[in-house]
């Protein structure tokens, strides 16, 4: 059999296609939340690396200057949703049923309930609604939820090789937290090896060293969220 008979396979790239629809639902998500005057911030990062407990101090430190509400999404449970609404922050659980990550269509849904809710409890939607992706580095790295600014939370004991070793989650956020510097000591944790890696994946991004524990590093990390919807509310 020749080249010119032999049958071409016909290959669909689905990857490719399911990330272009993706791009443009949250490209559309984000003229919207514009219009509507919506700070949306997605935080990322490995289950146990902080995320809830660096969410509640943070919350803490921005009340009264700008009102929050929390999308808390997991595969299953409604834990941190509860720490949450017991904090008195409005909050709502998403459940993914299995999948590692928010798409824009799924965030989309979760900011509807989220406002809503806030509504109702509240008598105004949120102006900075914060979605806790699901708990993992490298799902939540690949889908564009439409938010206006993408947060990377490590912890000090996962290790200063992350950047090299999941580039994904550091080409695309915006701040890196690397949360748990309380524990700092007990670890081989090489800040400058660390940052050489983050500054190689991203050179804009911004790196803050913080604590959810002793609240160490929580009001540089609500400074820069209030710079960042200082900014996106004059453009
Ligand atoms: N020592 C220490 N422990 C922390 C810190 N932040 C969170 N933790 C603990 O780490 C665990 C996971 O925290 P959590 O906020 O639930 O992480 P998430 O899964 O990323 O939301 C909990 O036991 C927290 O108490 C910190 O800054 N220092
Ligand atoms: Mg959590």
């Amino acid at each position: 059999m020749t080249e010119a008979d032999e049958k071409k396979v016909r290959i669909i790239e689905v990857k490719e296609s399911v990330f272009a629809a993706n791009d443009e639902a949250a490209d559309k998500l984000r003229s919207r939340l514009k219009e509507e005057g919506t700070f949306l911030m997605n935080v990322m990062g490995s289950p146990g690396a902080g995320k809830t407990s660096t969410l509640l101090k943070t919350i803490a430190e921005l009340k009264g200057d700008i009102s929050v509400g929390v999308m808390e999404a997991d595969i299953d449970s409604d834990v941190d949703a509860r720490d949450m609404l017991d904090a008195g922050i409005p909050s709502i659980q998403i459940h993914t049923g299995g999948m590692c990550h928010l798409d824009a269509g799924m965030t989309e849904t979760g900011v509807n309930e989220l406002q809503a809710y806030a509504q109702e409890e509240t008598g105004a939607p949120v102006d900075l609604a914060i979605l806790e992706n699901v708990g993992n580095l490298v799902c939540p790295a690949e889908f564009d939820t439409g938010a206006n600014a993408n947060v990377e939370i490590l912890s000090v004991p996962e290790g200063d090789d992350k950047p090299y070793k999941y580039p994904l989650m550091f080409e695309t956020t915006d701040v890196v937290l690397v949360n748990k510097i309380d524990v700092m000591e007990h670890f081989d944790f090489d800040k400058k090896y660390f940052e050489d890696g983050v500054y190689l994946r991203n050179p804009e991004a911004t790196i803050i060293y913080l604590s959810a524990k002793t609240g160490e590093g929580i009001d540089a990390f609500a400074s820069w969220i209030k710079d960042q919807i200082s900014v996106y509310d004059l453009a």
